[in-house]
């Protein structure tokens, strides 16, 4: 009785994790999906661990989820992790969290290269340590050639600074003469974001329950599904992933004929 109800509520209760993916990959794939990592330090804190604990189950997750993603054939995975306003965390936490690309590129980078994962980043590099940053550019250089799925790292990023300074490039090239006032619409002003090789996300995911966007992608994420869980991050897992696609292609579905709110 239970299974029936169970079986009921999704549809899905007896079918494998594998089965699941296979049916994913046979329907209409978000191009990009983007995360924000969410619960790490609630994770620590549960356990009666430091918040670092945390940081760094975190970090095991996001190779797990990149396997998935570049299985699924996903084109870009854009991950949230570290914004503008997480300097305000204490000293050694941030020094802690600017060590993780380092380590996580120690041991996953030469996997990357083989996968054909292209490693990028957006977000402000001149704050970051320079280890840190070494590290990343060494990975961006090394998988700048690859053409499978998108790696990219939002780190030291904030969305209302990026808008803005968008805004200032903007002015220097009406000043120049270089861009024309008449020729400044969404398109054209987007080449100008921080974002400007990668397609707007079709798909926002959220973790541990928090149900806003924090100053994250305001302007690339104004027609993308938002799928929110209060799973935390270091518990997110493929099926979370593949549950999160699952909704995104179900809520497509449902808009039939009349596709997007832009035709
Ligand atoms: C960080 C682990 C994931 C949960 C969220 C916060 C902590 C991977 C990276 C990373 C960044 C750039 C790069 C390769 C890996 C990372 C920070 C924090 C600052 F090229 N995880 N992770 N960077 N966390």
């Amino acid at each position: 009785m239970l299974n029936i109800k169970k079986l009921w509520k999704n549809g899905k209760t007896n079918e494998n994790l594998d089965a699941r993916i296979e049916s994913v990959k046979r329907q209409k794939m978000p191009k990009h999906i983007a995360i924000i990592m969410d619960g790490n330090g609630r994770w620590a804190k549960k356990r009666s661990l430091p918040r670092v604990a945390g940081h760094h189950e975190g970090m095991k997750v996001v190779r797990k989820i990149t396997r998935l993603a570049n299985h699924l054939g996903v084109g870009a995975l854009t991950l949230y992790a570290f914004s503008t306003e997480n300097w305000k965390r204490p000293k050694l936490e941030v020094e802690f969290l600017m060590k993780l690309p380092e380590e996580f590129l120690g041991t996953f980078l030469p996997e990357l290269i083989e996968e054909n994962v292209r490693v990028t980043m957006v977000g402000h590099k001149e704050h970051l340590p320079k280890h840190t940053l070494a590290a990343i550019e060494k990975a961006m250089e090394a998988t700048k050639h690859n053409t499978g799925l998108v790696l990219n790292f939002a780190l030291n990023y904030g969305s209302r600074a990026e808008i803005i300074e968008a805004v200032r490039d903007v002015l220097i090239d009406v000043k120049s003469g270089i861009m024309d006032p008449n020729d400044i619409n969404e398109s054209s002003f987007a080449q100008y974001l921080m974002t400007s090789d990668l397609e707007d996300p079709d798909l926002l995911i959220r973790t541990s329950g928090e149900i806003r966007l924090s100053n994250f992608m305001l302007w690339q994420l104004a027609y993308s599904e938002f799928w929110f869980t209060d799973v935390l991050w270091p518990d997110f897992d493929e099926e979370h992933l593949i549950q999160a696609v699952e909704v995104f292609q179900n809520r497509s579905r449902r808009y039939g004929g009349i596709n997007s709110e832009e035709s």
